[in-house]
């Protein structure tokens, strides 16, 4: 069973959609759980497509073809992790700004984000300070990650802060900014908790705030 997580996690790195959907269908035939299939097969992957990405070995497409081959399994793993009661690294609330149509970016890191476990609650492009509070409040969202491409759309990101707070939530969530114009510098300016220029250190970012926000509790 080793050897076939292992080429589990293979066919992730490989974006080989079809050799990934039946690998993880022999191996809950197999006995294996959605759990190990999850962690040993798929995190593991995209943990190595992760790594590719930053050290600049990898390009959007590579990325892509495995996050969605990743996805592809997921949708098989999904309802029985539902019914096991496993719990997610996380939950993540995140969404393009209004005014904002750039979806490719965020979805990205959607898909990074549950590659790692993260449970991702996409409110998709065009999202409302309305939105993502009330989004925050239903999920109890860990982290609100925030994409704005438009340099006349990120500055809507300080009006949702500004929304959370007045709501008194923003002692009680975390919040990530990215998007092409977003700098670290500018993310610090505006009092946003992280910032992360690519997909692949998104997810580090959002499983370190996790940490933070749980540790704080
Ligand atoms: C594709 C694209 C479009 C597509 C979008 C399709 C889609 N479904 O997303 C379409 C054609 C719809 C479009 C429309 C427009 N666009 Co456009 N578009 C682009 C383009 C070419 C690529 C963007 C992209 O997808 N990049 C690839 C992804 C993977 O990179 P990324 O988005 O930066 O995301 C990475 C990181 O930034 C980070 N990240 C992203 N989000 C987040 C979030 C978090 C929380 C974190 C931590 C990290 C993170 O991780 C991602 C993956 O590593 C850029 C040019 C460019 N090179 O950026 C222009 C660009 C962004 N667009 C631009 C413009 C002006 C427009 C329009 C206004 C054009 C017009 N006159 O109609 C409209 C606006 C529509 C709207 N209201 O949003 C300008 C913006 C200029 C500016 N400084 O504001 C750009 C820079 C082009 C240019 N040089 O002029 N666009």
């Amino acid at each position: 069973m080793e050897a076939q997580l292992q080429e589990l996690a293979q066919a992730i790195i490989d974006g080989q959609r079809k050799t990934a959907v039946e690998l993880t269908n022999k191996l809950l035939e197999a006995g294996a759980t959605p759990k190990t299939i999850l962690e040993k097969g798929l995190i593991a992957g995209m943990n190595v497509v992760g790594v590719r990405f930053k050290g600049g070995e990898y390009f959007v497409p590579e990325v892509l073809v495995s996050a969605r081959s990743m996805k592809a399994c997921m949708e098989i793993l999904k309802p029985l992790l539902a019914q096991g009661n496993v719990e997610s690294r996380g939950t993540v609330v995140l969404g393009t700004v209004s005014g904002d149509l750039h979806d490719i970016g965020k979805n990205l890191v959607s898909m990074m984000a549950e590659g790692a476990g993260l449970r991702v609650i996409d409110l998709g492009v065009d999202v409302t300070a309305d939105k993502f509070v009330q989004a925050a409040k239903e999920h109890d969202a860990d982290v609100i990650a925030m994409s704005a491409l438009l340099t006349t759309t990120m500055i809507y990101i300080p009006k949702v802060i500004d929304a959370l707070a007045e709501e008194s939530l923003r002692d009680k969530v975390k919040i990530i900014v990215g998007g092409a114009p977003v700098t670290q510098e500018w993310a610090t300016s505006i009092g946003a908790d992280g910032y992360a220029p690519d997909a692949a250190s998104a997810v580090d970012v959002l499983l370190d705030l996790v940490q933070q926000r749980r540790a704080s509790r």
